[in-house]
């Protein structure tokens, strides 16, 4: 039988390639869209995979009503809570709202399940930041030490999923994903920051790319492999959490030597330091033991860092010379 799944955060990075990954398993796939002043802007994620078995349903995960309706009429088998503020740099500014959303929203959606179908299984968007300064590498025992009003709410919302597991006994699991990047990051997080301004100096539109903490460490994967692993956690037998990551870590810095390499620059010539970029507190060094999800569910990345990193520069670079050629059209 047809399976249907719910995704809220569905116009996100990851909401795209879950969506494509399940429409192409033959699933029935609802999303929660935002209202957005601009709608078209906001699902330029979905554009190729708008179809009769995908649906874009109106709400919020600040909005209690609309998540418990939308849940009432799709009965859905797997939920995939991707919705958040994910900008780690933007909590410190809208801390509060992230609180509200990123954490609460987690709590909202728990609810509304069990009001109205508790038997879906449950998957939350867990984040490797909820490990702050915790010794690498880190894996699902490793204890939590949030950096930011992100991490906090993060750390909120996974506490509440695992607490919904032992206390009503429903299928609920949380995915730790350490960074995970494609062509569709949105342009805010570093990686996508670096690739986009790869393509603008090398076509003579930007002089230089501010940054902040260059000595960063992450471990960063390609968001299509993530999605993958999304899926796999809820075909498992039994509700559990997993660390996802790829185990490699890179600082800021040699993200930025790799992208303006592959355009054939170098990156000394144009990244400088802008205080305005560094966070009052920051996580220094991220990079995943993913060896549980490895073992149970099978799952490795399939991406390179080299891969990633030299795909979303291509990615950039083909995207600007599109709209310059559109540009040059209109005149
Ligand atoms: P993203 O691109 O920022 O997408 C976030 C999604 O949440 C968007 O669809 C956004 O809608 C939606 N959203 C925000 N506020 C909402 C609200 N009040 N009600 C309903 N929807 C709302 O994030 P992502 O990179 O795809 O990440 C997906 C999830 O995984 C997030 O929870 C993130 O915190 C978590 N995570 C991400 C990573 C990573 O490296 N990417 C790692 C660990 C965990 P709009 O399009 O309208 O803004
Ligand atoms: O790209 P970032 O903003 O990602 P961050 O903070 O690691 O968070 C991302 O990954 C998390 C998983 O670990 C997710 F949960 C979260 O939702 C998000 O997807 O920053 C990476 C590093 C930071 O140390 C930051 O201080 O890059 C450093 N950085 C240096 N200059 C910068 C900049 N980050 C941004 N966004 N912009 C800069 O100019």
């Amino acid at each position: 039988m047809q399976k249907r799944a719910f995704i809220t955060g569905v116009s996100g990075q990851d909401g795209s390639y879950l969506a494509e990954l399940l429409l192409s398993k033959g699933y029935e796939v609802h999303g929660l869209l935002r209202r957005s002043s601009s709608p078209q802007h906001s699902t330029w994620r979905l554009e190729g995979i708008l179809q009769d078995r995908f649906k874009l349903r109106y709400g919020d995960v600040t909005d209690s009503p609309s998540l418990l309706r939308h849940l009432e009429e799709v009965q859905p088998d797997e939920v995939y809570h991707l919705a958040a503020q994910s900008d780690v740099g933007v909590s410190f500014r809208v801390a509060e709202h992230t609180a509200n959303v990123t954490g609460l929203g987690t709590l909202r959606m728990l609810e509304a399940l069990r009001a109205v179908c508790p038997g879906a299984k449950f998957y939350q968007a867990s984040s490797s930041e909820m490990f702050g300064v915790s010794s690498p590498p880190q894996n699902e025992n490793t204890p939590f030490h949030p950096r930011s009003p992100y991490a906090c709410a993060k750390a909120y919302a996974h506490h509440t999923t695992v607490n919904y597991r032992e206390a009503y006994g429903m299928f609920t699991t949380s995915g730790i994903l350490f960074n995970h990047e494609s062509p569709r990051r949105g342009e805010n997080f570093v990686t996508r920051k670096i690739t986009r301004a790869v393509a603008a100096i090398q076509a003579g539109l930007q002089e230089y790319l501010y940054l902040g903490n260059l000595d960063a460490r992450r471990d960063w994967g390609f968001a299509g492999d993530y999605a993958e692993a999304m899926w796999m956690m809820l075909q498992s037998s039994e509700p559990e959490d997993f660390v996802i990551g790829t185990g490699e870590a890179h600082s800021v810095r040699d993200f930025c030597e790799l992208a303006f390499t592959e355009a054939g620059l170098d990156w000394q010539n144009y990244v400088r330091h802008d205080p305005a970029h560094d966070r009052p507190s920051d996580v220094d060094y991220l990079v995943a033991d993913p060896s549980k999800a490895q073992q149970k569910l099978g799952w490795k990345p399939q991406m390179s860092f080299g891969e990633l990193v030299a795909e979303m520069v291509r990615s950039d670079r083909e995207r600007l010379r599109r709209f310059l050629e559109n540009e040059s059209h209109k005149k």
